[in-house]
């Protein structure tokens, strides 16, 4: 399962090599290498292994290290910053100069990668280092951690591609923090012995192992023994400590998605530069401190971030999300902040993280990081799905972007990540991902391309039907073909991946099997919506393929939200969900087809045409939750997760509405602060301009209470009647209508 390539590190290394020159694209076989040339370096062996070649010559590999590597990178024009090598290949030997081991490392990284398939080197040249000093992911998202197989084969693909960091947060460990006061215990045993695992294999393959500490929303600044520093942050030093001696020799502490106290930038700043002083500088061996501060997203200059940036040592890192939470990093913004926090930003991504939207897959190209960012930033770090092998397409984008962005091509990139990542089925996983890529409509209305490709074939062909209400002929045969390679696609993924990749597939399966019905009732609407239909029963065949296909869909989803379900730890179970294909492009075309198509035979039956989807909607008027979204499930009709503590000022709302002819019986709302939820009132309307108070039971954070239908209430809203600004997390939030 190697990708066909000719051994050209121009194009076939990955990430692109800074400069290589060739001399002669096959210089030499690399069998001619010797056994113990090749022994010391698993990246090279495991490259002679799957090309089933073995080194039988005598050929040496030389490594030149220390000051005198140094000196001749320098001569190379090559600055010896951590990382950088320079390799030369001629047929007699092979020499890596490098002045640290991990620039040796990824020598012998591009090696392997230039060894083709038939077991042939090129003679060239190769001068290669980094541009981003920190690269690599943040597992930062809620929901189910990954699990410890699962990281290792992160780490170990980190090290394959370069990447040299990968920060440990999951929002849901509770002896890091986050959701827990259990941050002041030492992991129990057996978490603590997979800690130290992770640390030895991220040590092997190169990637610095950063352990966040999330102590925010428990932390007392409070000082009981009067030694003039609050109690929790010898305690915060301690749980470090213990860490360090699990072998973690990076450390970051965390306040984003907190509220109240440990939400203080003079605090925060003070506690951090403690442990910088007291902790991290003592130690000769551990990287410089990161922290996230609570105010994460933005290019404003907020009082927060600009105390922060004035009180926190310079030699502490601060991670930036971007512009908004979920965003593209233009420099410019960059460029603002970095004058905030009076220092370069180290980039946590909202991307491919899909804890806001986990009805889809995010398995699209990597876009939207500017080149200008090129030396603006201290480090970047991706948050990925909670489904680890499928975050790797964008993994392997993310690599190659910070390590050479001048270099970087997108679309190339992405490309070239499904033969590395999956061999024979690369074809079938490509048309997968195509459709599989924008998040959906969201809070953080951040949206990815989709179905690109067809795109322009879809809008011509909608604009025809919906004028002529038949597809053209063209545009049809287009569409069907496609329809027909998705079909095809999933199902050579349902044969194979069980057996050929059961991590992914253990991921991905649901997706993929509505991804066939797609295929299918795409087929047949296509063929319906062109006249082709015939008459009576073939006619009515075609619908009920699509109905079919529909159920299943619907089914699989179903699986998919119990399979979350069974999975998950007890608190995230309520957020399971199922999953959703193509949903930008392609699945819209089909429903807009089948419902338009069904209505035409309807009325030929002498019926009424449906009236059509119905139209749920959210509504606040908190500027930043101005693109918050309702759903439906059931007899359901909720608002979609809000996963950041909600600030709600005096005055502002929260609201849900239903489409005309819907009626609520029920109104729920669950927050996690019993006195917010006092606080609040309900209001209802039937037409969402007259608005009467809602007599709701209260009690321990939950707002309830059954709706009269024939009062018909189609519009409900919390409202803060308080002087005061309410902070919250919204655990419930929701209509019960009648089930269809
Ligand atoms: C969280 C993160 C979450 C992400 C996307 C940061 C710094 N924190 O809004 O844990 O995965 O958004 O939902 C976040 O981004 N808060």
């Amino acid at each position: 399962c190697l990708p066909a390539h000719a051994g050209n590190p121009e194009t076939d290394v990955w990430p692109k090599p800074q400069k290589s020159e060739v001399q002669a694209p096959v210089g030499m076989a690399a069998e001619q290498l010797a056994p113990q040339a090749v022994k010391p370096f698993p990246a090279l062996v495991e490259a002679f292994n799957t090309r089933k070649l073995k080194p039988s010559g005598t050929t040496p590999i030389t490594t030149i290290g220390g000051e005198a590597a140094k000196t001749q990178l320098k001569a190379a024009h090559i600055k010896p910053i951590a990382g950088a090598y320079l390799l030369t290949i001629s047929p007699k030997k092979i020499t890596i100069t490098a002045a640290d081991q991990a620039g040796i490392f990824y020598a012998t990284q591009t090696l392997a990668q230039m060894i083709t398939a038939d077991g042939k080197l090129p003679s060239c040249r190769i001068a290669d280092w980094p541009d981003m000093p920190f690269r690599g992911s943040i597992e930062g998202f809620y929901g189910k951690p990954w699990e410890h197989e699962r990281r290792l084969s992160q780490i170990r693909f980190y090290g394959k591609y370069k990447m040299n960091a990968y920060i440990y947060g999951p929002k849901d460990d509770p002896y890091s923090g986050f959701n827990s006061n259990l941050w002041r215990e030492p992991y129990p045993a057996e978490q603590a012995k997979q800690i130290s695992e992770l640390v030895k294999t991220s040590r092997e393959n190169h990637v610095n192992f950063i352990w966040a500490l999330h102590p925010g929303s428990s932390i007392r600044w409070d000082d009981k023994n009067g030694d003039g520093t609050p109690d929790d942050i010898i305690t915060a030093q301690k749980k470090l400590e213990a860490m360090y001696q699990l072998g973690v020799r990076s450390f970051a502490v965390f306040f984003d998605d907190i509220g109240g106290e440990g939400a203080k930038a003079e605090m925060q700043a003070k506690m951090l530069n403690q442990i910088n002083r007291d902790f991290i500088k003592k130690k000769k061996d551990v990287t410089p401190l990161l922290m996230c501060p609570t105010d994460y997203a933005g290019a404003h200059g907020s009082d927060y971030k600009k105390s922060l940036g004035a009180a926190l040592d310079k030699d502490i890192d601060i991670m930036w999300t971007g512009p908004r939470i979920c965003a593209d990093i233009p420099a410019d913004s960059v460029e603002s902040v970095s004058e905030h926090w009076q220092r370069k930003p180290f980039i946590w991504w909202n991307w491919p993280v899909n804890d806001y939207c986990r009805y889809n897959l995010l398995l699209g190209r990597t876009y939207g990081l500017d080149k200008g960012n090129k030396g603006q930033l201290s480090g970047f770090a991706s948050n990925p799905m909670d489904k680890p092998e499928a975050s790797k397409i964008a993994l392997f984008s993310i690599a190659n972007w910070a390590w050479n962005i001048d270099a970087f091509d997108s679309q190339a990139s992405w490309k070239a990540s499904f033969p590395r990542l999956y061999g024979d089925l690369a074809k079938p996983m490509f048309v997968f991902s195509q459709h599989n890529s924008d998040q959906g409509p969201s809070v953080h209305g951040y949206r990815r391309e989709e179905s690109v490709t067809i795109k322009p074939t879809v809008d011509k062909a909608l604009e025809q039907y919906r004028s002529s209400k038949q597809l053209g002929k063209t545009e049809a045969q287009t569409l069907s073909k496609e329809f027909a390679s998705i079909t095809e696609a999933a199902q050579t993924i349902i044969r194979n991946m069980p057996t050929s990749d059961p991590a992914l597939w253990h991921e991905i399966e649901f997706w993929v099997k509505s991804f066939e019905e797609l295929g299918k009732a795409g087929t047949a609407a296509v063929t319906l919506a062109s006249g082709n239909g015939g008459n009576g029963p073939s006619h009515m065949a075609l619908f009920s393929t699509i109905a079919t296909a529909k159920a299943r869909q619907q089914a699989f989803s179903d699986a998919q939200k119990q399979r979350h379900f069974e999975e998950t730890f007890p608190s995230d179970k309520k957020w399971s969900k199922g999953c959703k294909v193509a949903t930008l492009v392609l699945s819209p075309l089909v429903d807009e087809l089948f419902t338009s198509e069904w209505a035409k035979a309807y009325k030929l039956l002498g019926g009424k045409a449906s009236s059509g989807s119905s139209i749920y909607r959210a509504f606040s008027n908190v500027d930043s939750l101005n693109k918050i979204q309702a759903e439906r499930d059931g007899k359901y009709v909720s608002l979609q997760r809000i996963l950041e503590v909600v600030k709600l000022a005096p005055k502002k709302h929260i609201g849900l509405a239903l489409p005309e002819g819907v009626h609520a019986n029920y109104i729920h709302i669950v927050l996690n602060d019993a006195k917010a939820a006092e606080t609040c009132i309900i209001e209802v309307s039937k037409d969402g301009k007259k608005w009467t108070t809602f007599n709701a039971r209260k009690s321990n954070g939950e707002l309830q209470n059954p709706v009269n239908p024939n009062e018909q209430i189609r519009y409900f809203r919390m409202l803060n009647p308080s002087s005061t600004t309410l902070e919250f997390r919204i655990e419930k939030f929701k209509f019960d209508v009648p089930a269809d």
